[in-house]
């Protein structure tokens, strides 16, 4: 009996998910036509510490539904609902300690780091 629910379970599940994936053109893509990417450049840090506080942040951010950021290029790539924009986000970045973009962050948010994320200015 249990053998047979778990059965039901799991093909009911494959079946959504293939439906899901499947389904053509529907009310869910009009959307996302929306959603728009955009890359936020000159975002400062130097380690994981900094990539985890950066893309926090930037999540934290109304609108806001990803954030990646590349600590090499300093690029933090978003994908934004409109509305946001990556100004927002850089003034967000500046108070947590990121110099982003043209905000630069504030001594006393820079110097609250800790000493691994103290990237040079
Ligand atoms: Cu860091």
């Amino acid at each position: 009996m249990m053998k047979q629910i778990m059965f039901m379970v799991v093909a009911a599940t494959v079946m959504m998910l293939f439906a899901v994936t499947t389904s053509p053109a529907n009310g869910r893509d009009k959307l996302d036509e929306k959603v728009k990417q955009d890359t936020l450049a000159g975002v400062k840090g130097s380690c994981g510490m900094c990539k985890a506080r950066i893309e926090k942040t930037a999540k934290g951010v109304k609108g806001v539904r990803a954030a990646s950021w590349e600590q090499k290029s300093g690029r933090l790539f978003l994908t934004l609902d409109p509305g946001a924009t990556k100004t927002i986000i850089a003034k967000e970045l500046a108070k947590v300690g990121h110099d982003a973009g043209d905000e630069k962050a504030p001594k006393a948010a820079y110097d609250a780091l800790p000493a691994c994320c103290k990237y040079k200015r």
